[in-house]
């Protein structure tokens, strides 16, 4: 099967700017960002999207979950807040089959989304 263009990234085959990386996942910029902090939190183990989930997957879930908080919060989103996002499926906006976790601040975000 193909790579995802998240795991192109994680394999240093394309460019990604990169915040943070673990054993588990990795963080970088988005490419097309909506806000003045936007970051894409990816396991590096391929789950196309959160309904893909496994209950085995719980502990990687919740790293990821921490993770999120744990950037958002060195990105000095603390004070002012944050917003983490999961798309999936086509109704959900996902464009890329592999899951993610947006991180966005830097602004005060609408609700609901579009
Ligand atoms: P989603 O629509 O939730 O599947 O989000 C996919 C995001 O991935 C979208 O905000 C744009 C971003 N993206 C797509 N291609 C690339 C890329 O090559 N590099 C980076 N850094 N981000 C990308």
């Amino acid at each position: 099967m193909s790579k995802t263009i998240f795991e192109k990234i994680i394999a240093r085959e394309i460019p990604g700017d990169f915040l943070y990386e673990d054993d588990l996942c990795a963080c970088f910029r988005d490419i097309n960002p909506g806000a003045p902090v936007h970051l894409l939190l990816v396991p590096k183990r391929l789950i196309p999207r959160i309904a893909e989930a496994q209950d085995g997957d719980q502990e990687l879930l919740g790293h990821l979950l921490l993770t999120a908080r744990r950037v958002a919060l060195e990105q000095g989103l603390g004070e002012t807040g944050f917003r983490l996002v999961i798309n999936n499926g086509s109704d959900g906006g996902e464009t890329v089959p592999h899951l993610h976790i947006h991180i966005l601040g830097g602004r005060e975000l609408d609700w609901p989304p579009g």
